[in-house]
């Protein structure tokens, strides 16, 4: 039976900043979980900590709110437990891009099936609006008082050379545009990133909604000029990575991920950059060197007897593991 968006919504109270873009970004995950043939009962969102982090509590499925930081450990570990499961870690752009940044770049390298969405306000929102890997070099928000002296990475190249299999970026007000990206990126065989700009209104004066909508500068008829673009929609790009494509067109093709990564400011491009079909997952990897892996995967197995003793003999492994 298909789902309705009173279904994945909780009740609880929610204590967002009024105008947050994290309520377009939790409103677009749960329209989209309405819209993809999963069993709601198989999917775990976990989060970070942040202000984001609190999408668990307010969306009805399985939730886990983790550390600052360790966000990717959780996730990957219950999906290879058990690969059964759909799960989707949201962290922040502090969480992930930062201290949780080496964690961000292994996970590409496994390739595990699973989405990762996060929230880029450029600001650590919770802890009152330090700047965040993603606020630019020189940049001076009103809780700032300097301006920033670090410059930003960008997550895009980041997540093409950690190794992530699919790519792309969306905007937290442009609910129909990230709902069709987060559903992509959910049906996408891999580790999928979706990196969403979001206004944080209390502590980034510059990265406003306003900002992003282009109200600071008209066309002729006096109406705004938007700053986010649809790489897909305007210029026919097109992000496939086909097993057929040669290793040229391969090349070409991440040459222009890269050019379209470094456009910010006036033209910010949104859509999907890059989806790579021709490598293995980790759970492929895996099951190549288990063959059971797939059907006897670790959630499967008893791990306790009746009598709640483990089923393994932990004797036999404390003396395997004994360092004399
Ligand atoms: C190990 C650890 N270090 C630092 C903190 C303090 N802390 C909590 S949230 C946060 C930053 C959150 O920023 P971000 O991930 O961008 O999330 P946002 O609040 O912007 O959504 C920090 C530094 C913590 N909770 N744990
Ligand atoms: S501090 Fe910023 S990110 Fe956090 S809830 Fe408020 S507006 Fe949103
Ligand atoms: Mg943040």
């Amino acid at each position: 039976m298909a789902l309705k968006l009173a279904d994945v919504k909780t009740d609880l109270h929610n204590d967002w900043c009024p105008g947050c873009g994290d309520f377009g970004i939790e409103a677009s995950v749960q329209m989209a979980l309405t819209e993809i043939p999963v069993d709601i009962n198989r999917v775990v969102i976990f989060s970070g900590i942040g202000c984001h982090g609190k999408i668990v509590h307010w969306t009805n499925t399985f939730g886990i709110h983790t550390l600052h930081g360790r966000l990717m450990p959780f996730a990957q570990g219950a999906k290879l437990a058990n690969p059964d499961l759909e799960v989707i870690a949201i962290g922040g752009d502090g969480d992930g891009y930062g201290i949780g940044a080496g964690h961000f770049m292994h996970a590409g390298r496994r390739n595990i099936d699973m989405t990762y969405i996060v929230h880029d306000n450029q600001v650590y929102g919770l802890t009152k609006g330090q700047a965040s890997p993603t606020q630019g070099l020189g940049e001076k928000t009103k809780s700032l008082p300097e301006p920033n002296i670090n410059s930003a990475v960008n997550p895009i190249m980041l997540a093409l050379a950690s190794g992530y299999t699919f790519i792309s970026r969306s905007y937290a007000f442009d609910s129909r545009h990230l709902k069709e990206t987060i559903k992509r990126a959910i049906a996408h065989r891999g580790l999928a990133l979706v990196d969403v700009l979001q206004p944080c209104p209390t502590y980034n004066d510059i990265n406003t909604k306003d900002w992003y909508g282009g109200e600071d500068r008209r066309d002729e008829k006096n109406r705004p000029i938007p700053r986010c673009y649809d790489i897909e929609k305007t210029t026919g790009f097109d992000p496939t990575i086909t097993p057929e494509m040669s290793i040229e067109e391969v090349e070409k093709k991440t040459l222009k991920v890269i050019e379209l990564s470094k456009e910010w400011g006036d033209k910010i491009p949104i859509g999907v950059f890059y989806q790579n079909e021709r490598v293995s997952t980790y759970e492929d990897r895996i099951a190549d060197r288990i063959s059971t892996y797939k059907q006897a995967y670790p959630a499967k197995q008893t791990l306790a007897g009746k009598d709640a003793r483990p089923t393994v003999d932990l004797e036999y492994l404390s003396k395997e593991l004994l360092i004399s």
